[in-house]
């Protein structure tokens, strides 16, 4: 095997980057021995590496160069039009029987899975660079960080996995030269970007992941919903933790109070925008605080849960981002960041739906065509992304990087609903709060293929994410809470509720410092709510609405429980469980009928 390249990278530093642990090692000459790469690049995730591969990618056409005036050190890549989103249909978590991964996974048999991804993989990397990425999820002294490698032949994931993880010597010091170390392995090849060859597999059991066939996103950055969610769930219940698709957020009061917040909401349902969130001119004095924007791992510690951020960056939809939705991640994006699959302006500028301002006169969209205002075509993919360093947000947590995290005061559930589903309301207890998680639903979004505002059920979000039984799952959720004497409080909340001209009924964003407050409210013992068959609910005094331009009716109508509705909701809750197959809690059955039961009294 040839040694990394000095002819692809200058030769000082290049070799020195090679972990100690000779386990690593191992494998990653097995997995060159079948990939049959022309060169191995180690990576050290240095400032130098970072810019030589951006001017390769420059070179490559794997990146377009924006206007450094606009946006200083910022790219732009395309992807093929075939490989836009995550694919749930081709994700797999592969166990010794298909009861461990349950009803809601794909399952495919270990030993036959692995002999088809290395037929897949023979060979696959010839006349390619193979780059390994030694990377660290979770702050450097957390008990939760967790180490991973991604192997991979293609720089764009090499670029963001450096703006998303903690990457380089950085983890391979946590990881030292004990051979029995629990890391990681990651195997990533593009192939030919063929659908049909496109799997994405996880194997819990062996710490392992292999994906194929992709270049986009969740697909493929493995530190995200492959390592820390999908195998990250699997680990959390068998060590006693949790591992969430979850924003967390800090929310400080003008006296100084603080509270900490977690919240759930499926993918391109509002997380990364409820994490960022500016407070409206009223709320003088508040300050909100991002510690992440999608994932969240937390642990028991004095019978409370602390959280932590595994990542660095963030990988967040672009379109419908603007000063007026999310001024802090507008400032994010305008320097040092990677735009996926957006519009480019004649004037060098990335341009999306949703963005201030006139849309520019012509511009070149998503997939290399021209674009004027007149297209019916969009201009940005409705999934297009950035990857911002964590650093980059002016509302960045100072907590961020403290290892024993922080303490949760609240837990939010949320999806995107156009009818049914009241603004806020808030769940009796810890297991009235899980039933609330494991029966929530959202209406499909872009970031998956297939079709968009189907309604389906997304337990706490994790439907595609969870890496093993759902019913476990829930359980699970169930026995944490046995632990915890200080448990948050369970929320449920939706900004997405529609009126009968389809529009929403509830401004969103910023405005929804107002809902925060109320949680926050109920935190401190303060807030008043109503008893209602579903959980506490505000009556609409009960939110501080002062300044804001919003009709009486339509805060009734967006608070309101219509009993028509839940009458439908509850079937539909019940169809979901017994869809299940009896793995679900006798606990959460109970849950159910007693919500039947407050719509009787
Ligand atoms: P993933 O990165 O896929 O996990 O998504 P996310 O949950 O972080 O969602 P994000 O915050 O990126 O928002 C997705 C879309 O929802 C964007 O187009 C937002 O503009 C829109 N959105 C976010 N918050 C609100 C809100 O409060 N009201 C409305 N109406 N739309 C919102
Ligand atoms: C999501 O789909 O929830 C995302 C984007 O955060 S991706 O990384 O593509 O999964
Ligand atoms: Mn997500």
């Amino acid at each position: 095997m040839k040694n990394p390249a000095p002819a692809i990278f200058p030769p000082n530093g290049i070799g020195d980057t090679r972990p100690a642990n000779q386990a690593v090692l191992d494998w990653v000459h097995e997995i060159a021995a079948l990939t049959e790469p022309e060169n191995i690049f180690w990576c050290d995730g240095s400032d130098r590496e970072n810019e030589f591969l951006i001017a390769e990618s420059l070179k490559q056409n794997v990146l377009i160069k924006l206007n450094q005036k606009k946006v200083p050190h910022s790219n732009l890549h395309r992807s093929d039009p075939n490989d836009v989103a995550r694919v749930e249909q081709f994700t797999f978590v592969c166990t010794p029987t298909k009861e461990e991964v349950g009803p809601t996974n794909n399952w495919s048999e270990p030993k036959e899975t692995y002999a088809k991804l290395r037929g897949l993989l023979k060979g696959a990397m010839r006349g390619r660079t193979m780059f390994v990425i030694p990377y660290m999820m979770g702050p450097p002294d957390s008990p939760l960080t967790k180490i991973g490698f991604e192997i991979t032949d293609s720089k764009y994931v090499v670029l963001n996995m450096r703006i998303m993880t903690r990457m380089g010597e950085i983890a391979l010091k946590r990881l030292g030269n004990d051979p029995s170390a629990e890391w990681n392995r990651g195997t990533h090849s593009l192939l030919d970007i063929n659908p049909e060859r496109r799997f994405i597999c996880h194997f819990p059991q062996d710490n392992t992941i292999i994906s194929v066939g992709s270049g986009y996103g969740g697909n493929v950055l493995l530190s995200k919903k492959c390592l820390a969610l999908r195998i990250g769930s699997y680990l959390a219940r068998k060590q006693a933790w949790l591992a969430e698709h979850m924003l967390i957020l800090g929310v400080e009061s003008p006296e100084g109070k603080k509270h900490y917040l977690a919240a759930a909401f499926p993918s391109a349902c509002g997380k990364t925008n409820f994490a960022m969130l500016i407070p409206p001119a009223h709320f003088k004095g508040w300050k909100v605080t991002t510690v992440g924007d999608d994932i969240c791992w937390m642990q028991v510690r004095d019978g409370r849960l602390y959280a932590i951020n595994p990542e660095n960056g963030y990988f967040g939809v672009v379109p419908g981002t603007s000063y007026k939705s999310n001024p802090n991640a507008m400032r994010a994006i305008s320097h040092d960041t990677l735009y996926t699959n957006v519009a480019l302006a004649d004037d060098g500028d990335a341009w999306w739906e949703g963005k201030d301002g006139d849309p520019p006169q012509h511009a070149i969209d998503w997939r290399g065509n021209d674009w004027t205002p007149a297209s019916k075509e969009k201009a940005a993919h409705p999934n297009s992304r950035f990857t911002t360093p964590m650093r980059n947000n002016p509302a960045l947590d100072p907590d961020v990087e403290k290892g024993e995290g922080v303490p949760i005061s609240a837990i939010i559930f949320g999806g995107r609903r156009s009818d049914t589903v009241p603004l806020v309301y808030e769940s009796f207890n810890w297991a009235h709060g899980v039933y609330l998680g494991a029966t929530m639903a959202s209406e499909t979004t872009a970031a998956a293929t297939g079709a968009v505002g189907r309604v389906r059920r997304d337990p706490m979000a994790m439907l595609p994410f969870c890496g093993y039984n759902i019913g476990d799952y829930f359980q699970h959720w169930l026995d944490m809470g046995k632990r915890l004497t200080h448990p948050p409080l369970i929320f449920n909340v939706n900004w997405f509720r529609k009126g009968v001209k389809g529009q929403f009924l509830w401004p969103g964003f910023g405005e929804n410092m107002r809902v925060l407050k109320w949680i926050i409210d109920r935190c401190d013992g303060t807030g008043g709510a109503l008893k209602s068959p579903i959980g506490w609910l505000p009556s609409p005094h009960d939110l501080d609405l002062v300044e804001l331009d919003i009709d009486h009716k339509c805060v009734a109508e967006i608070l309101g429980i219509d009993h028509e509705e839940w009458q439908r909701e509850l079937a539909a809750h019940k169809e979901f469980f017994d869809s299940l197959g009896g793995i679900v809690p006798e606990q959460l059955l109970e849950q159910r009928e007693q919500l039947a039961a407050r719509f009787m009294e």
